[in-house]
This record gives C-alpha cells, sequence and structure tokens, in this order.
C-alpha cells in the first residue's frame, strides 16, 4: 500500500516521481484511486487546461513543446499530457514526441506524461480527466493535453480542456478532414501551423470561410481566431500565446469558464457512475438477473423497457 497522503505533499513540492506515481496510481485503476483522488480534490482548479488536436503531423507536439518554452518564460509552471485514445500502449507515435519534448525533460517546472487510453476501465473519458487533476494538484498553472488520435476521441479530449486549439497545415487536405472529424465545431482558437510552406494563406482563408468568421456574431459572443505559426522555429508562438489568454479572460467575464468545468464534472461523474452500474450489472446476482429479464422479453412476457426499468431498480435498490 501506498501512503497516499505523503505522495500527494511530494507532488505538491514539486517532486516529479511523486506526480509519476500518482498519476501511475490512477491510470492503473489501483484500489487506492478513491483515496488519491480525495487527497487531490481539495488542491485542484488552479490549472488552466489547454487541448491540441488535428491530424497526425500538423505540428502539435511541436507546438506544445514551444508553448511550454513561452509559459516557462513567464514563470510558469506547466504540465504535458500526450494522450493516445487509439492505441493500448504508450508507444509508437508517441515516441517521437518525447524525442520533441526531450529539451524540457530536465526543467523541474514541467511535467510530462503520455498515456494510452484504449483498453482503460470507462475508456478516454475517465482516464484522461483524472490525469490531468494529478497534474492540477501538483501546482501545475498550465497543462497541454495533446491528442495522438483523430476523430471522435479528439473531440472527447477537447471536452476535457477549458480552451481548444484546433492545428491544421498547408497542403494536408486539412479543411475538408477537419470538417468530417467534426472538430470544426470544437475550436476556440484555430492554428495553421506550418506557415513556411506554400498554401498557409489560403488554408487560413479556407478556414476562415468554413467557419463562417465573415459573419457577424451577437456582440460579447467569442470569434475563434486563426493564427499562423512556423511552430518548428516558434514563430507566431506568442500569438498563440495571446490568443490563449484573451480566450481564458473572455470565458471568466463571461461566465463561460465555469460553465464548462460545471459540465465536465457533471460528464465526469455521470461516467463514473454508469460504470459502477455497469460493474453491478456484471456480478453474479445481477447477471442471472439480466438472464431472467432477457428470457421474459423474448418471450413476449415482458417488453425491453420494462426489463429495462426492473433492471434499473434492482441495481440500485442495494
Ligand atoms: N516545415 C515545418 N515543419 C514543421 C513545423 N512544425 C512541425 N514541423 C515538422 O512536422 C513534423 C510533425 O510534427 P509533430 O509536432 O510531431 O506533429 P504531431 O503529429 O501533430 O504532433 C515534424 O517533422 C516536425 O519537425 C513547421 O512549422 N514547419
Ligand atoms: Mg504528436
Amino acid at each position: 500500500m501506498v501512503d497516499v497522503d505523503q505522495l500527494v505533499r511530494d507532488a505538491r513540492d514539486g517532486r516529479p516521481r511523486a506526480v509519476a506515481r500518482l498519476i501511475s496510481l490512477v491510470e492503473g485503476a489501483s484500489p487506492q484511486l478513491r483515496e488519491v483522488m480525495a487527497a487531490l480534490a481539495p488542491l485542484t482548479g488552479g490549472a488552466y487546461v489547454v487541448g491540441l488536436t488535428g491530424s497526425p503531423g500538423v505540428g502539435k507536439s511541436t507546438s506544445t513543446s514551444a508553448l511550454v518554452t513561452a509559459y516557462r518564460k513567464a514563470g510558469r509552471r506547466v504540465g504535458v499530457l500526450a494522450v493516445d485514445p487509439s492505441s493500448p500502449f504508450s508507444g509508437g507515435a508517441l515516441l517521437g514526441d518525447r524525442v520533441r519534448m526531450s529539451e524540457h525533460a530536465s526543467d523541474p517546472g514541467v511535467y510530462i506524461r503520455s498515456m494510452a487510453t484504449r483498453g482503460h476501465l470507462g475508456g478516454l473519458a475517465w482516464a484522461a480527466p483524472q490525469a490531468i487533476r494529478v497534474l492540477d494538484a501538483a501546482g501545475c498553472e498550465v497543462i497541454l493535453v495533446e491528442t495522438v488520435g483523430v476523430g471522435q476521441s479528439e473531440v472527447e479530449i477537447a471536452a476535457q480542456a477549458d480552451t481548444s486549439v484546433v492545428l491544421l497545415a498547408p497542403g494536408m487536405g486539412d479543411g475538408i478532414q477537419a470538417a468530417k472529424a467534426g472538430i470544426l465545431e470544437i475550436g476556440d482558437v484555430y492554428v495553421v501551423n506550418k506557415a513556411d510552406r506554400d498554401g498557409a494563406d489560403a488554408t487560413a482563408r479556407e478556414l476562415n470561410h468554413m467557419l463562417g468568421l465573415g459573419e457577424s456574431r451577437a456582440p460579447g459572443d467569442w470569434r475563434p481566431p486563426i493564427v499562423k505559426t512556423v511552430a518548428a522555429r516558434a514563430e507566431g508562438i506568442d500569438e498563440v500565446v495571446e490568443a490563449l489568454e484573451k480566450h481564458r479572460a473572455w470565458m471568466e467575464a463571461a461566465g463561460v469558464l465555469a460553465e464548462r468545468r460545471a459540465r465536465r464534472a457533471a460528464g465526469e461523474i455521470e461516467t463514473i457512475a454508469l460504470t459502477a452500474l455497469r460493474a453491478r450489472i456484471g456480478d453474479v446476482h445481477g447477471d442471472q438477473h439480466l438472464a431472467g429479464l432477457a428470457a421474459k422479453v423474448v418471450d413476449g412476457a415482458l417488453d425491453p423497457y420494462a426489463a429495462a426499468d426492473e433492471l434499473v431498480a434492482e441495481l440500485t435498490r442495494a
């Protein structure tokens, strides 16, 4: 058994190994998970969580690394979480990311962690926010969450962030891809990276058009900015930071930050509760009960809605 309170104190004091241990406990769904989460709860809420999404190769890791440098210059403690929702192992795609982040490896003000979430109990929606909580409690003022995969899981991760940054690059057919993946609905800030390549202006224009940024909006609405960057040379990164700060200030003033966090917490509670209920269905008693109900539905003795009501009543009785 781990001394959770000691571990949390060490993490708070900035010991990277303690932070790593805590994330491992969380990731491994340790029996001490509840104890860990209870110890962390009063220490959380201080971090600003920024999600970075976009197709593979667009420059998320390079941008993340450049953002870390910028935030470190401003004296902020930074956490980086690279999440790969498609793989059960944190190898492969994340390896290159580690190389791109290596310049920060010896900086005690930066925590970098990669996690793979497939095959997780409760999946992505469950694992990533808990790791974010650990980084938050450890005193990270800014947490950058990079998603390695594409598609729906990316959108899910974006929902864990206070601010979502969507990255595109010229010449990747990104416009259409982005629309397909639905990521054009989630961006608070858009970045056209690899602006050193041909077509960056065209990509920015196309994006501007697709987002309907030329159209008028209600006063007080957030208008997502499009920032051009050359992440590999850290060009435009200060503008990204500025856009993030602006978005954060707008969210605070408009009450959106509190709203988003409350919605996130509600989703988290729901996921945990549903996971617990599903686990109960798997219990011997519940399983037999379910089999009995299924037989009745097959026979036409019961309709599936009535059967489901019965199951829910049974599961929540004890
Ligand atoms: N030309 C150019 N290449 C870049 C730029 N930013 C990143 N790259 C390169 O693009 C490749 C993919 O970058 P990476 O950050 O790993 O992308 P990710 O998969 O989105 O995390 C790497 O070889 C980077 O060096 C840029 O601004 N311009
Ligand atoms: Mg990457």
